[in-house]
């Protein structure tokens, strides 16, 4: 018996060591590749009954690797999209969430529109992060970062350049209309990723020890680091860690049918990286 049972960790030790890309599969966070067929891997707050918003597809031209990715849509009007939601509490202080995504070839936002999003809710109120849009966080209750592209009022072609729009500590005003909106973190050079065409996106929030400003957030584009950002003050109570990952596409206001392909998301507390064959 006991020696069936060493045989059997060593195959699943094997099976880990080996099974793995950059990461080792052993101390991923959560991963979702979609070939299981199904969204029952994500969290409350997901839309996974609405095909007309968020659905699996096994279209071969629009999924990146296996039978299956998802298509999330952006109908016409005002607010439209979907999002998938995953937990991970009580949390972390340093997290990276790597996707691949697709957009469409017509893809065009007009201005404003969401991606997806890296936050930190309280270990005792998973919702904390959530509603957000406007306030300023506290320093125990929320912090937020996003990967986003953002048009600049069209002087970017769609779907825009990459950059992250933040929820933290020192995040300025608008004084016209009294609120907070996220702050605008943008790259120098700017990545504008081209439409039709499949990217490995990753991006990182690292929260700061409390007191001091050393949180940073960054992001890689195919392996290749595109944007840091050092200095920040996501919180001052430890207990405040990252605990969430949203798969989103959000657009203010469509004025067309705008779509995004995503496969291979995984969450880690280390660097991920691009899938290796
Ligand atoms: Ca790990
Ligand atoms: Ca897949």
């Amino acid at each position: 018996m006991t020696g069936n049972w060493a045989a059997l960790f060593f195959m699943v030790s094997g099976i880990m060591l080996y099974g793995g890309a950059a990461w080792s599969e052993e101390g991923v966070i959560f991963s979702d590749d979609f070939e299981s067929g199904s969204l029952e891997l994500w969290d409350a707050d997901s839309v996974v009954n609405d095909p007309n918003r968020l659905r699996l597809t096994s279209d071969p031209e629009h999924v990146f690797r296996g039978k299956y990715a998802v298509e999330i849509i952006a109908r016409v009007g005002k607010g439209t999209g979907g999002k998938l939601n995953k937990w991970f509490l009580p949390g972390y202080d340093r997290v990276y969430a790597r996707w691949y995504c697709k957009f469409a070839e017509d893809f065009d936002q007009g201005n404003h529109m969401h991606f997806c999003h890296l936050l930190a809710n309280r270990h005792d109120d998973k919702w904390s992060a959530f509603g957000k849009a406007g306030v300023k966080p506290g320093g125990d209750d929320f912090f937020t970062a996003g990967l986003e592209p953002w048009r600049d009022w069209g002087k970017n072609p769609a779907p825009g350049e990459m950059m992250f729009y933040s929820y933290h500590l020192d995040m300025p005003i608008d004084s016209k209309m009294g609120k907070y909106w996220g702050e605008m973190f943008r790259p120098s050079p700017r990545f504008i990723p081209e439409r039709g065409r499949w990217y490995c996106m990753e991006m990182m929030v690292k929260a700061n020890t409390p007191g001091k400003a050393d949180g940073e957030q960054a992001f890689w584009i195919d392996g290749d680091l595109k944007g840091r950002f050092n200095g920040i003050r996501w919180r001052d109570a430890e207990e405040l860690k990252i605990n969430d990952f949203w798969l989103m596409l959000y657009v203010h206001n469509s004025s067309r049918i705008n779509r995004v392909w995503f496969d291979e998301v995984v969450i880690d507390d280390e660097y991920i990286g691009p899938v290796t064959e």
